[in-house]
């Protein structure tokens, strides 16, 4: 037991003796070599590296690389609605509506009266001053000389035809309003020499002045009523007054 506890104790002495007058080289150097146990030896081999150090502050934005670029990215997101633009011109303007219709009772009876009395007051007006009136018929005159076809064009403008004496009155009655040569609604332009009327009906009444009709020149399927009221057959291109014949 006593020497075990000695063999024990003997190395721990000695580490004791190296480590408190040994701890360092240089100190080693000067100690006096006056060491019992241990001389100072050549320097120990260097220890192994020390743990990493902790990571420094970051460093400042790099410059854009100078390889390709990437391709675009799709579109964003559609933006909010701006404000409302100006009043636009006007457009053009629209075809015309349909004709209103209006009741009845817009016009009293009265009312009406009183119209058709007016209208007829006129219309004697206009016989008097300017007409002839023959039975159912009333003749007036326009002074304007024109073509056979423009006549018949104005007298339908009026819805009225071209003067046709189906008799002695009603010939005395254009005799009367025409003051001058005026056609008839008669011709020939059918048949030669066979006169009708502008329905196409056969002219029974007749009144040509001696000699006519001829059909002179180079042909006359036209007729126009004389000065004395006598007809005579004529060229339908020539320009005399228009008679024209109203119902009334
Ligand atoms: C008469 C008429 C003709 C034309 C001519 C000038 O013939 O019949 O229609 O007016 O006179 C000779
Ligand atoms: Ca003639």
């Amino acid at each position: 037991m006593k020497t075990m506890s000695l063999f024990l104790s003997l190395p721990f002495l000695l580490l004791s003796v190296v480590t408190a007058s040994c701890s360092e080289t240089e100190i080693c150097e000067n100690v006096p070599k006056t060491c019992p146990v241990v001389a100072c030896g050549s320097p120990g081999n260097n220890g192994l590296p020390g743990r990493d150090g902790r990571d420094g502050t970051k460093g400042e934005k790099g410059e854009p690389g100078q390889g390709l670029r990437g391709l675009q990215g799709p579109p964003g997101k559609v933006g909010p609605s701006g404000i409302p633009g100006p009043l636009g011109l006007s457009g053009a303007k629209g075809q015309k509506g349909d004709p209103g219709v209006s009741p009845d009772s817009v016009l009293a009876a009265s009312e009406i009266e009183s119209l058709r009395s007016e209208v007829e007051r006129i219309k004697n007006w206009v016989t008097f001053s300017l007409g002839r009136k023959v039975g159912k018929k009333l003749f007036l005159s326009f002074g304007e000389k024109m073509t056979f076809d423009r006549v018949k064009a104005l007298c339908a403008r009026f819805q009225a035809s071209v003067a046709t004496p189906k008799n002695a009155a009603e010939n005395a009655a254009i005799h009367s309003v025409a003051k001058e040569e005026a056609f008839l609604g008669i011709t020939d332009e059918a048949k030669e020499g066979e006169f009708v009327d502008l329905m196409g009906i056969r002219q029974t009444y007749q009144n040509w002045n001696r000699g006519e009709p001829n059909n002179a020149n180079s042909g006359e399927q036209c007729v126009v009523m004389l000065k004395d009221g006598k007809w005579n057959d004529i060229t339908c291109s020539d320009s005399f007054i228009a008679v024209c014949e109203f119902p009334a």
